[in-house]
């Protein structure tokens, strides 16, 4: 437990106690990076390894998290791997603790419920056991690796009870969480097994991110009135003596580096193909993993409805969409393709002709050059999830456009890029007929609109990208007070967790 006096209010410390805060020496603080997974040193850079290109850059870091192994038994060892000024350190999870935690309470209970799908959300006592272990051990194992002076940056909802973890072992540093996924509105979340534990976890950090205002208001809005916080008058949330931060930091990604692979001899060829196959046709992409989140079947039907509104369009346009299976392990995932595959045979079946298909369904991954070069030749982008946290892709496919004779973003209102791409032609995904004009509208689009349009986006992406993002997450990480958590949280949780 924290070796604070639980007899003086956080208030009372704050104005007392701040050595550390005198000492605060800037940007050269070591970085503690915590997710689930972490780069591999081969294969491609994943989404977050990108998005933290810049945090990484000139400073000193350690990345912590799962090695992607999971053996019947594992060990408590953690390997550590330097490349530049990054040491990497992983650690095996068991099979069964795995199967609980990323399969289990993660991905079968959080996630839907996280994206407002509670009819989709499956728990068990024994998943949410082994999502509080691997955390448990999480902050165990790298607890030895945590230097007086480090910032911890915790990422996503596989983690969000590590912090309180990590206090109730005597980290005192500042933790920063991010989460990258939607934060549901108080009904829903107060609706999830074990939500005050989660609470804690957040509660525990300095300065906890999320990706739009949207997902900001709601955790603000659960902890004041279904987890007794209150609103401090510097803006910043009380919550059983621990004090909070919370902002939205939204994600952005380095659009410029996108436009190249857009771009590149290599792909273009491919992009021509693609252009010579579609014969004059426009093509409207879509490129997402195969996630009920994404919005699929609901596009679909979105394409027969405008084909059914408007016959002209019939043979004159087609959908590609980029759908690779994404957790193969979750029931829910498998009901999905079975659905989508079946609304687009169906959408196929009717209106195919002998030298035209409305859909190419394609579910295999495609390299992520292919997919730049796919944007840049799409005239139409079908970015229509149900709820996203940001959703990179519409951000992608904005970079992607020629300047000149840019195509159009079509983008779901529940998408965290709602509140920024405002450009964006912006639709409810669960309205086929208001999805189909938006197409519709798309398709014979004047080009000074597209170009007006493309110019808002793009000033957002120059504005707002993966750099700003990370710098801004960890200079406000950095200038927060490490006296803002308190010890009565951890006893209160204690009492809470005896009474389980
Ligand atoms: P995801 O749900 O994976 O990420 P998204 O942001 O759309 O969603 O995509 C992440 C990356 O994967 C993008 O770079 C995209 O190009 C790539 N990708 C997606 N589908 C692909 C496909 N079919 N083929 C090839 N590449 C594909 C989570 C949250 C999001 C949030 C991100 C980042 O769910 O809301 O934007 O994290 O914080």
């Amino acid at each position: 437990m924290m070796g604070s006096d639980a007899q003086t209010t956080p208030e009372t410390r704050s104005q007392t106690e701040r050595p550390e805060a005198a000492i605060f020496s800037g940007g050269s603080r070591r970085l503690v990076v915590i997710s689930n997974r972490v780069p591999r040193g081969d294969g491609p850079p994943g989404g977050l390894a990108v998005a933290m290109k810049d945090a990484l850059k000139n400073r000193e870091s350690l990345w912590f998290g799962w090695s992607g192994e999971s053996p019947p038994e594992a060990s408590d060892d953690v390997l550590t791997e330097q490349r530049g000024q990054t040491t990497f350190a992983v650690t095996d999870i068991s099979a069964d603790d795995y199967a609980g935690y990323y399969e289990g309470f993660a991905n079968r209970m959080l996630w839907p419920a996280f994206h407002y799908r509670l009819d989709l959300s499956r728990y068990t006592e024994s998943d949410f056991e082994a999502y509080a272990r691997v955390n448990e051990q999480f902050a165990e194992r790298v607890a030895p690796f945590i230097e007086p002076d480090d910032l911890i940056w915790i990422h996503d909802y596989h983690l969000i009870p590590l912090a309180a973890e990590l206090r109730a072992r005597g980290v005192s540093n500042r933790i920063g969480f991010f989460s990258h996924i939607p934060f549901p509105s108080p009904e829903i979340f107060h609706a999830i097994p074990h939500k005050d534990r989660l609470i804690e976890g957040l509660a525990c950090c300095n300065l906890v991110g999320f990706q739009s205002a949207r997902d900001r208001s709601n955790f603000e809005r659960y902890v004041c009135t279904h987890a007794h916080g209150f609103w401090r008058s510097d803006g910043r949330i009380s919550v059983d003596g621990c004090i909070v931060r919370s902002k939205a930091y939204p994600i952005g990604i380095d659009a410029e580096d996108f436009r190249q692979k857009a771009l590149a001899p290599e792909v273009a060829e491919k992009a021509d193909a693609l252009v010579r196959a579609a014969a004059g046709r426009k093509i409207m992409l879509g490129v997402d993993r195969m996630d009920y989140s994404k919005g699929l079947p609901e596009r679909v039907d979105a394409i027969e409805t405008l084909f059914r509104r408007y016959p002209e369009l019939v043979g004159q346009c087609q959908l590609i969409q980029v759908a690779p299976v994404s957790r193969g392990g979750v029931e829910a995932y498998a009901n999905l393709r079975e659905r989508l595959e079946t609304a687009v045979g169906h959408v196929n079946g009717e209106f195919s002709t002998i030298d035209w298909t409305p859909i190419r369904f394609v579910a295999n991954a495609v390299p992520r050059e292919e997919v730049a070069a796919m944007m840049r030749v799409a005239s139409l982008a079908l970015v229509t999830p149900l709820r996203d946290g940001m959703n990179l892709v519409a951000k992608e496919y904005v970079a992607a456009q020629d300047p000149d004779d840019p195509g159009v973003l079509i983008l779901s209102e529940f998408a965290g890029a709602a509140e920024q791409l405002t450009g964006a032609l912006v639709i409810n995904p669960h309205n086929p007929e208001e999805q189909a004009r938006a197409i519709s509208k798309a398709l014979v689009m004047p080009r000074d609109e597209r170009v007006e349009r493309y110019r808002e986006n793009r000033k957002v992406l120059a504005e707002r990208d993966s750099s700003w993002w990370s710098s801004s997450f960890l200079s406000d990480l950095e200038s927060a007070s490490v006296d803002d958590f308190a010890a009565e949280l951890l006893d209160a949780v204690d009492t809470v967790r005896m009474a389980e």
